[in-house]
């Protein structure tokens, strides 16, 4: 899975892209222009895997993980340079747009002055400005190949969906905001929209106004307002965020009550965005390994298990499942769950819940 983080320059991307994955590409008050996109694993923070790794106690602990990317910004009304960034991360499957919200002279602002609001707005219409040239140019060839009689060649499904698609574009609308059936997504799927995907939306804000919980909250608020679908906003301070994730456990908890803060707003960035996945989780769990398997809902078990290993699909039996909460109030214990009854046997079709603690039985 991939997320690739999207704005204008100097709004904070590499920052805040730092802040998330450890790494330390350099940031700086001049606009990228180019360059390659560059991308970093993210370890999904997850409650659960604590307390079963604290069960457990294994050799190794594996959190889901998401990829993120962060490439140059985009810039107000230069569609061909954003057709450049559209083309390096139009197989990401969900947007996290950076807008800037601090002030500081030192860093240029692309548009003269900082305005998150009107810049919010600005990228969402060149997200969606970027899709409409996408829909005309293929509606173009559609149209080309009617002309010339080779019906054949044409998917009549596929014009329906981008007519549809065309219509809102031009109301100024993002694809998000509009529903389509399973059959009309797989007929779009290969042009790659952005504006069709889950967005999450960070304010960068300055580390003064963090304390201003109005202010920031009524930012939050208007961009909630503002966009629709699949889509969520928060704020955080990518300067502050940047520096946290350099320092260890201990000195980031004493740092934050020095701010008055209490998680890093980063751990729930990173959740917030794996809901937008629509993903879930299930667990495998022993004294080697703790881990977190990602899978989209309502995944048959057989399927769940092939993501272990092909072979425990192939020769699947049985799924041992039980759910993360029912071992919990089991005080952590495999034998009392069995005891108990709680442990459950599973066929292969058994839809995969999120939290099951799963063993396989296979043969091979
Ligand atoms: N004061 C302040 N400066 C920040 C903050 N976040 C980023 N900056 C500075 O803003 C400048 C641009 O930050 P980057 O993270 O490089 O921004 P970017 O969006 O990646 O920019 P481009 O890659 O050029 O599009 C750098 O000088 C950062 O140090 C912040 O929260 N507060
Ligand atoms: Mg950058």
């Amino acid at each position: 899975m991939k997320i690739a983080i999207i704005g204008f320059s100097n709004s904070g991307k590499t920052t805040i892209f730092n802040a998330l994955t450890g790494l330390g590409l350099p940031t700086s008050s001049y606009p990228s222009t180019s360059g390659e996109a560059r991308m970093g694993v993210v370890n999904v923070p997850d409650e659960r895997i604590d307390s079963l790794s604290g069960i457990f106690r294994p050799a190794k602990t594996t959190y889901a993980a998401v990829d993120y990317v962060d490439y140059i910004g985009f810039t107000k009304g230069d569609t061909k340079q954003n057709a450049k960034v559209h083309a390096h991360i139009k197989d990401a499957d969900a947007l996290l747009q950076v807008v800037r919200a601090f002030e500081d002279p030192s860093v240029p602002h692309p548009f003269g002055g900082v305005d998150p609001m009107r810049d919010l707005r600005q990228l969402e219409a060149e997200l969606v400005l970027g899709d409409l040239m996408l829909v005309e140019k293929r509606l173009e060839s559609i149209e080309e190949s009617l002309k010339k009689g080779r019906k054949e060649k044409v998917n009549d499904a596929e014009r329906a969906v981008l007519l549809k698609c065309r219509e809102a574009l031009e109301a100024e609308k993002p694809l998000r905001e509009l529903e389509f059936s399973p059959e009309e997504l797989k007929a779009i799927r290969h042009l790659e929209f952005l504006s069709i995907k889950p967005e999450v939306v960070v304010f960068n804000v300055a580390e003064e106004m963090l304390k201003d919980k109005e202010t920031v909250q009524k930012l939050i608020q208007d961009a909630q307002g503002l966009l629709k679908g699949n889509a969520s906003a928060l704020a955080m301070s990518g300067k502050i965020e940047m520096e946290l994730a350099q320092l260890s456990p201990e000195e980031q908890k004493a740092f934050l009550a020095d701010l008055g803060i209490e998680e890093p707003a980063l751990r729930r960035l990173i959740k917030v965005s794996y809901g937008l996945l629509r993903l879930i989780s299930f667990f495998t769990a022993g004294e080697d390994e703790v881990k977190a398997w990602t899978i989209k809902e309502a995944t048959p078990a057989s399927k769940a298990a092939g993501k272990i290993h092909s072979d425990i699909e192939k020769g699947f039996i049985r799924a041992e499942v039980v759910s993360y909460e029912d071992f919990m109030k089991c005080g952590g214990s495999m034998a009392e769950a069995r005891k108990l009854g709680v442990f459950r046997l599973e066929g292969r079709d058994y839809p995969v819940k999120d939290g099951d603690i799963i063993n396989f039985r296979f043969n091979i």
